[in-house]
């Protein structure tokens, strides 16, 4: 007979950014303080992660996975059909990005029994309420399930405020284990939903819309210190679509911060037009608080792509003042940008090549994380990229490969893509980047990558990729002196407690 335990998986995300998955943080507190035990096996941390699911399993009441659209299918498919094999009657919920922006393809899958689109603290908790009881799902907003073999799907539900959601459940993680795969103690924090903008490739509005709502600077000052105190973290990635919407609360929020005399590193993340209606000195005064870095979409150097992208919020020129203001205050400026969106031609991609080699060389510091565009179903963008030929998986399954490192579009493919992929390696070494994750480099792999960034500035310039001898030495470089990978075990898990 199933006791009142909730089994949730949370399926790798093929990156070393590891840490504790905010999403089911989230939706843990509302079972936790009804009374239900939860375990979170994550796959990066826990060996064996099929058998010990599995094994968690058997006195549950139900599997929850939480996932974005991309490599993360893998593992989740996985688990589901081997959870579904053992015990059939077991219920799989799946929740988090993919489900929320495909759920009727979601449900289609045989090992699947629930979806949750969009906010799932309420959602989940009487989902679970409902099995407990031996009752359908029926009437539970934001919820598809099967009933007689048919897909029914209840209507949407209210997207709630920030400030009306409960604490995440932090107490769950363990951080141990994560900062010895990641050799950084970390976490995220969420201080603001939504974003006003609608940049034409982002899936945001669909799950979170535009109405941008925020906890206020006071709670944000206590809640991020006594985080950083607690679990001894050193450095907090606030993971808001745009942490910078209200003019006012980031000063605030720094003001605080220098107050509370809590030293630690934290990032951001934000749109170059707000960053740049900040002075220099307002930056610095963050730059106290302990902001270190500014994850910014600049996303191409064309002012014809960026207005193709619906970004005419951002001028190229904004670009450069972002960069300038942050590297004035001691901030890093870090950019992502995206290659290969429908109408971007050689002539554009140049001038987004040069905007980087621009901006690396006038504000050493500053950096670019390249991405070729990904077509994410519920984006603005996607009508289009269907127009252009684009075909997307029809199945659950079909979403494992579908990731910027292997997109290859009707209009970026063969040659042409072999060789943005090439210049991507190039800038990969031409400017060095710094990644959260910590690994011990050899010094004599980073000698190497350091003397092959000359030759690499030198090509990105005259634009000529062919016979990139470099990268083949980079590659062999890393063959010669991989970094060193720890062996991860998480702790041995026990019944939580009601602590949130
Ligand atoms: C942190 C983050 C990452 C981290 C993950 C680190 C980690 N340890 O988890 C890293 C850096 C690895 C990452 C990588 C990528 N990411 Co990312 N990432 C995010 C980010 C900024 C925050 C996610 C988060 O934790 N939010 C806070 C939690 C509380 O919110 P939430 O996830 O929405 O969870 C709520 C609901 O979704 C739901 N829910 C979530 N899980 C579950 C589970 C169950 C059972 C239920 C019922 C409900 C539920 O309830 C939660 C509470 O309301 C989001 C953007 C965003 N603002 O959310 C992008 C985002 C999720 N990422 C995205 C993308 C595209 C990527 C990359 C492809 C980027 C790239 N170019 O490589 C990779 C893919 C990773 C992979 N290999 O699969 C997209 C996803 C689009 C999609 N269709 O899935 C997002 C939405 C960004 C965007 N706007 O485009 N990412
Ligand atoms: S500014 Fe960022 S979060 Fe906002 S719509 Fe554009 S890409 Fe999405």
């Amino acid at each position: 007979m199933p006791g009142k335990k909730i089994v949730f998986f949370f399926p790798a995300f093929s990156s070393q950014e590891a840490t504790a998955p905010l999403g089911i943080l989230a939706v843990s507190t509302p079972l936790l303080r009804a009374g239900y035990e939860v375990r979170i096996l994550d796959s990066t941390i826990t060996p064996n992660f099929k058998r010990r699911v599995l094994e968690e399993l058997e006195d549950a009441l139900c599997l929850a996975v939480s996932l974005v659209t991309g490599p993360m299918i893998r593992e989740t498919v996985k688990i589901a059909k081997a959870a579904k094999a053992l015990y059939p009657s077991k219920p799989v919920i799946l929740g988090g990005w993919h489900p929320s922006l495909l759920p009727g393809q979601t449900l289609v899958a045989e090992y699947v029994d629930v979806v949750v689109k969009g906010q799932g603290e309420d959602a989940l908790l009487e989902i679970v309420e409902h099995i407990a009881a031996g009752e359908s799902m029926k009437g539970i907003a934001g919820v598809g399930y099967k009933e007689d073999g048919r897909l029914v799907f209840n209507p949407p539900r209210e997207l709630k405020p920030v400030s009306e959601l409960p604490p995440k459940a932090y107490h769950l993680a363990d951080f141990d284990a994560y900062q010895r795969v990641c050799g950084r103690r970390w976490a995220m924090y969420t201080s603001s939903l939504a974003c006003p903008f609608n940049c034409a490739y982002c899936t945001n509005e669909g799950v979170y819309g535009r109405k941008w709502n925020a906890l206020d600077p006071g709670q944000v000052v206590e809640e991020t210190t006594d985080l950083v105190t607690r679990y001894g973290l050193s450095l907090l990635w606030i993971v808001d679509d745009n942490f910078l919407v209200d003019r006012e609360r980031p000063v605030a929020i720094a003001e605080g911060l220098v107050r509370s005399g809590v030293k630690f590193e934290w990032s951001i993340q934000a749109s170059t037009n707000l960053v740049e209606r900040l002075t220099v000195e307002e930056l610095k005064l963050l730059r106290r608080a302990g902001l270190t870095q500014v994850s910014q979409g600049a996303d191409s150097g064309s002012p014809k792509v960026l207005h193709l992208m619906n970004k005419d919020f951002q001028k190229v020129e904004t670009i450069y003042e972002a960069a300038r203001k942050l590297s004035q205050a001691g901030i890093r400026p870090s950019f992502n940008m995206i290659f290969g969106f429908p109408g971007e031609s050689d002539a554009e991609r140049r001038e987004s090549i040069r905007l980087i080699m621009d901006i690396c060389r006038r504000y050493p510091g500053a950096e670019f994380w390249t991405n070729i565009f990904t077509p994410y179903p519920g984006s603005p963008v996607m009508e289009r990229a269907f127009e252009l030929g684009i075909h997307v998986p029809d199945s659950l399954e079909g979403w494992v490969d579908f990731f910027p490192r292997y997109t290859t579009l009707p209009w970026l493919n063969g040659s042409k893509h072999k060789r943005v992929q090439t210049m991507r390696d190039y800038l990969r070494v031409a400017f060095n980047r710094i990644p959260i994750g910590k690994r011990q480099v050899h010094p004599l792999n980073r000698a190497i990558h350091e003397l092959i960034s000359i030759p690499a500035r030198w090509r990105l310039d005259h634009d000529l990729y062919g016979l990139p001898v470099e990268l083949w030495l980079k590659n062999a470089a890393n063959r010669w002196f991989p970094p060193v990978k720890s062996k991860v075990d998480a702790h041995k898990l026990q019944a939580e407690a009601v602590t949130c």
